[in-house]
């Protein structure tokens, strides 16, 4: 039977692996007596999830900073104790459906079912065979090397680096493809964990993973498609302008036979392995040459900035807001820097470990202002574990997945060049209409082009998870789904052996990304919340809460909250609102919404 599902939140692949990471002791897990009250249940539930996180993610780190057949055992084991566990402890809550109940009870109750990104089925087998294939493919991914013509071999990082700074489009499409190759072997490993997740699911009372996905935001699954759904719609005119003015620029760059102007935009060409981040096509796109001086990548490099020393940036900007210095065990623990002898797992994550005490970021940072931005966002999600720190374990954890990931995100919004400038990441920071458009600019290149992409990867999972997309088909409906959000296309013919949806992170590592869309709309209402606290007044893009001890009190009431309430509580008390609204991105943008659509006048835009 489907109880209440209206009190539920995030969770992370097998319960902490990924973005934001959590872990602490185990009592074996000892058979209660069937006295037990929901709440004793609840308390003894506490403590033994609290013994699994700090199990799951002592071995989590280890791996993901060490790939090797041991440590991926290691990981296995931790989180096959863990799924064992979870089955077991959802069984045995079961005892209390339709008991009259305290609110916070019931919530944990219902937050203890969805506390997995990949339910096992209930048999030992199947369970360690999920286990091995989730560590597998992230391991596949972390190692992931392609060796190219030449005999020069690379690493995802070194195709990512790649792919920003070159503008030879055969050598782009090379390291796109070669990127590509590393997931052809995960394809039938990915439909068996799907096969195994979805009966683990199943076993919890939801008709397949996607349901039970979309069953973590407080809403009934349909109505938060139709919300998501929602949302996109109001921001999409933002997106086909910003699409249809990079198409024309970069036709121009590359010549029209490149960059044909009436159809989709190669793949390979957006400064980005995944077309989800246009940044690194400012130098192209930038509207007035030289007005501005917004290159924060030069000042690293000229000043040579160590990965450290960009962290501190980061970390002041927290600091400035009232919130507490990281403990030295963050910079004793913490993984800054790719290490020259072995394989690591480079994509960004931050681990609250022992309940949110043990904070640390895992990187492989490079010198740049997207990654200082990464690392403003990682930090986003160390400050959130460790304000939430006193809650009871269960509700540890974001309000929703989308709130954990707009945390550092909102403060991305206040490296206006104004604190650029104070903090002397840029020189002075220059006043005009001139200046404002190139500035938003920039900002739109890193965040626009995440809105379709984001809204999609899940999308195809759903389809996925649900059988409409079976294994032959995987590779077709990701490329259909990619050119009707996001209007790109593949400049090769893709086959039904590859698995494009394999290359990106959060596929091989099961990390849910709908998350991402919900934290683009969020980071804006937030923002503009927390100018309202800081007295601003003017253009929200104007905006900086940098130094604003009273922003800084309103965001750490929500950050200690947890997920000890529904969302729409925890967004009521910040921005007075109990809805996901778009009109905070769309206001946002409104001086650049402008300058498109004078440029793009003339125009034939879509695709
Ligand atoms: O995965 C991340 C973070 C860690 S939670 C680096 N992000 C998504 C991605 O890289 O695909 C942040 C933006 C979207
Ligand atoms: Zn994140």
């Amino acid at each position: 039977m489907k109880r209440n599902l209206l009190l539920l939140v995030v969770f992370f692949a097998l319960g902490f692996a990924a973005c934001a990471q959590r872990s602490s002791d185990d009592n074996g897990g000892e058979a209660a007596a069937s006295t037990e009250t929901a709440e004793e249940f609840v308390a003894r539930m506490n403590t033994e999830l609290a013994g699994h996180y700090r199990e799951a993610g002592a071995a989590g780190w280890v791996y993901s900073t060490y790939i090797t057949e041991d440590t991926a055992l290691l990981q296995s084991r931790a989180n096959a104790r863990y799924a064992e566990w979870h089955t077991r402890m959802v069984e045995e809550s079961m005892r209390y459906d339709g008991q009259d109940l305290p609110a916070e009870t019931r919530r944990a109750l219902d937050l203890l079912k969805l506390n997995t990104s990949a339910p096992a089925p209930d048999d030992a087998d199947k369970r360690n065979e999920l286990a091995e294939l989730g560590t597998s493919m992230e391991g596949a991914y972390g190692a992931g090397e392609y060796c190219d013509a030449g005999g020069n071999c690379r690493g995802g990082q070194e195709l990512e680096n790649f792919m920003t700074s070159s503008r030879d489009p055969d050598a782009l499409l090379d390291a796109w493809q070669g990127w590509r190759t590393i997931a052809i072997p995960m394809r039938n490993d990915y439909a068996r964990f799907v096969e195994l997740a979805n009966e683990g699911a199943r076993g919890l009372g939801y008709a397949d993973l996607g349901e039970m996905w979309r069953s973590s935001y407080d809403l009934t699954p349909a109505e938060f498609e139709a919300d998501t759904l929602r949302l996109w719609n109001e921001m999409k005119p933002l997106y086909d302008e910003l699409h249809c003015h990079v198409r024309a620029e970069l036709g121009e760059y590359y010549g029209e036979d490149v960059v044909p102007q009436d159809g989709p935009i190669p793949a390979h060409l957006l400064g980005n392995m995944w077309a989800q981040s246009w940044s690194f096509l400012y130098d192209i796109m930038e509207p007035y040459d030289g007005v501005a001086e917004l290159d924060v990548t030069s000042t690293l490099e000229s000043r040579n900035y160590s990965p450290e020393e960009m962290v501190r940036s980061a970390e002041s900007f927290y600091v400035s807001l009232g919130m507490p210095r990281l403990p030295d065990t963050f910079w004793e623990r913490s993984m800054f820097t790719k290490p020259a002898d072995r394989d690591v797992v480079c994509h960004a994550s931050a681990w609250g470990l022992d309940g949110g005490n043990d904070l640390r970021i895992k990187m492989c940072i490079r010198q740049n202002y997207d990654e200082l931005r990464v690392i403003y966002h990682e930090l986003g999600h160390n400050y959130y574990q460790g304000a939430y720190r006193d809650q009871p374990a269960i509700f540890q954890d974001g309000a929703n997945g989308g709130f954990h990931e707009a945390i550092g995100d909102t403060v991305v919004l206040s490296m206006t060049p104004g604190y650029l400038a104070e903090v002397g990441l840029i020189g002075e920071a220059e006043q005009s209409e001139e200046a404002v458009i190139n500035r938003q600019m920039q900002m739109a290149l890193g965040i626009v082009p995440a809105l379709p992409w984001t809204k999609l990867v899940d999308e195809w999972r759903w389809g996925v998870f649900n059988g409409e997309t079976t294994p032959d088909n995987y590779n077709d409906a990701w490329w259909d789904l990619r050119l009707n959000y996001q209007g790109v296309a593949p400049a090769v013919e893709r086959g039904t052996e590859d698995f494009d949806p394999g290359a990106k992170y959060h596929i091989p590592a099961n990390v849910s990304y709908t998350r991402y869309f919900i934290a683009r709309v969020l980071q804006f209402q937030f923002h503009r919340a927390l100018c309202d606290a800081a007295g601003h007044e003017g253009p929200l893009h104007e905006c900086s809460v940098y130094g604003s001890e009273e922003a800084g009190e309103r965001f750490w009431a929500m950050l200690e909250a947890g997920s000890s309430e529904p969302w729409p509580n925890t967004l009521e008390k910040l921005t007075g609102t109990r809805q996901m609204d778009a009109t905070a991105i769309v206001d946002y943008f409104q001086p650049l919404m402008g300058y498109l659509r004078e440029q793009n006048e003339g125009r034939s835009c879509g695709w």
